[in-house]
């Protein structure tokens, strides 16, 4: 029989959800040691231990059939995939933070600024909207701390609780997107993997229910 590959993040913070949810769906897995791939005890699932990055262009390769990732990465990355379902996990915004000793008044304020996000299609998209013209510089990890050593003057970045940014001495000033997992697809499922996606999105659909 068909078996559906799905992505899950290997390791960081979608990584203990996204077990959770196949567990919730009545899923059983065993985690190996080596962690690269597993199949599911009791429905024809393969799951692929990825980097989260890389889980879109998997996706659209057809390395894997399904992902769980979150939607910041995924209209980042602009893969040609397919969002089946929210998933109510990994919540946080894409926001734009400057110096909290600055003054902002409006968003005219970013004009001419130099910022710094791993984000640089959706921040570019932004100012484009909003008629902004700034310099992006894309940088790939600790993205609050460029203020501080003279590397830019604002951040783009993604914020749960707001203490990274608090203590950096940063605040936020522009959402650009509201951020949660997401169960992606690729698009070209056969018709068997479609019928096992359908099974699996049935179940996903009622532990999300239950929650609410
Ligand atoms: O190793 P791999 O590449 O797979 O993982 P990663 O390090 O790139 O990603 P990871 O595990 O940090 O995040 C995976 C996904 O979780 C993200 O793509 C988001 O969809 C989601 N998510 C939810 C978050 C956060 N909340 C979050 N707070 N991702 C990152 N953060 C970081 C943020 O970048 C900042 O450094 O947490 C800090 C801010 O948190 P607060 O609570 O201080 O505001
Ligand atoms: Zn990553």
């Amino acid at each position: 029989m068909d078996k559906l590959k799905i992505a899950i993040q290997k390791s960081g913070r979608l990584y203990d959800d996204s077990i959770k949810l196949l567990k919730d769906c009545s899923i059983e897995v065993n985690i190996g040691i080596d962690k690269l791939k597993t199949t599911a005890l009791n429905f024809p699932l393969e799951i692929l231990f990825l980097r989260d990055d890389d889980i879109p262009q998997y996706l659209e390769d057809g390395v894997a059939d399904i992902g769980i990732v979150g939607k910041n990465v995924l209209l980042e990355k602009r893969k040609k995939i397919k969002i089946k379902e929210t998933l109510g996990f990994g919540k946080c915004r894409l926001a734009i933070a400057i110096p909290k000793s600055l003054v902002y008044k409006e968003i005219n304020d970013l004009n001419g600024k130099r910022i710094a996000t791993s984000y640089p299609f959706l921040v570019r998209e932004f100012f484009e909207k909003k008629y902004i013209k700034a310099e992006i510089h894309e940088i790939s990890g600790a993205v609050e701390i460029a203020p501080g050593i003279g590397l830019a003057d604002c951040i783009c970045d993604l914020v749960s609780s707001g203490s990274t940014l608090f203590m950096n001495g940063l605040k936020e000033v522009e959402t650009i997107l509201q951020s949660e997992a997401v169960l992606a697809s690729n698009l070209h499922l056969r018709e068997e993997q479609n019928i096992i996606m359908k099974k699996l999105l049935f179940r996903i659909r009622s532990v999300k229910k239950a929650k609410n």
